[in-house]
C-alpha cells in the first residue's frame, strides 16, 4: 500500500472517528503542545475520537474542554480528512472552526495551550498534510481529503475544495 489508489475508497471504512477544533480570535488561532495520544509531540489543533453516541459537534466541544479547559462556540464544520495508515489502522476527521470561547486555555495532562499568529502556524512541527489544509480553513473554503501516511511520512493525498457545507459526507454546521 504505497498510493491513494491501492485503497478501495468505495468500501473504505474507518476504524475510528474524530474532531479537531480551530478556535480563532481574530489574527490568532489556539494551538497545543500535544502530550499524549497519537500525534504526541507535535503542535496540533485540540480534538480527538468520538465517543459512543456522540455527534462530533458534541465530541468537538468535549475534547477542547478536556484538553484546555475552554468551551467553543459558533462551530462550523469546514473540512474532512480521510487516513489511512499502512499498519492497517484509519481515522476520520471532522475539521470544525469556533469563531467563539469561553474561559482561558490552560495546561492539562494531555496539552499546553499555544496561540499563534494566523500568518505564523508552526506547520514544520505539525502533522504533514496539515499545511494543504489549515490555509483552507483559514479561509473558509469547505475542504475534503485523503491521505496515506506510514506511520509519520505521508506517501500520498488528494485533496478536494468543496463547494458547500452541505456537500460534506456528514454535513454538520451550527450556526
Ligand atoms: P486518547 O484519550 O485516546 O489518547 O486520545 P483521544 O483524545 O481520544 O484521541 P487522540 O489521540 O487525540 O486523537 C487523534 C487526534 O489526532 C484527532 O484529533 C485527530 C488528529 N489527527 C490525526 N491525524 C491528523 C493529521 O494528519 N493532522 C492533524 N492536524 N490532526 C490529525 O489523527
Amino acid at each position: 500500500m504505497r498510493r491513494l489508489t491501492d485503497i478501495d475508497w468505495d468500501s473504505w471504512k474507518a476504524t475510528d472517528q474524530a474532531t479537531l477544533v480551530f478556535v480563532t480570535d481574530s489574527a490568532r488561532v489556539l494551538l497545543m503542545h500535544k502530550k499524549r495520544g497519537l500525534g504526541a509531540g507535535k503542535i496540533n489543533a485540540p480534538g480527538g475520537r468520538l465517543e459512543p453516541g456522540e455527534t462530533p459537534h458534541t465530541a468537538a466541544i468535549r475534547e477542547v474542554q478536556e484538553e484546555l479547559r475552554v468551551t467553543p462556540g459558533a462551530l462550523i464544520k469546514y473540512g474532512e480528512l480521510s487516513f489511512q495508515f499502512v499498519d492497517g489502522y484509519s481515522i476520520f476527521v471532522h475539521v470544525f472552526r469556533a469563531s467563539t470561547f469561553s474561559g482561558v486555555p490552560t495546561e492539562t495532562a494531555e496539552a499546553r495551550p499555544l496561540w499563534t499568529s494566523v500568518d505564523r502556524i508552526p506547520y514544520a512541527s505539525m502533522w504533514r498534510d496539515d499545511a494543504l489544509w489549515v490555509p483552507l480553513l483559514l479561509s473558509s473554503r469547505y475542504f475534503s481529503g485523503r491521505f496515506l501516511f506510514d506511520q509519520e511520512l505521508m506517501l500520498d493525498y488528494d485533496l478536494d475544495d468543496v463547494a458547500s457545507a452541505g456537500e460534506l459526507l456528514d454535513p454538520h454546521v451550527v450556526p
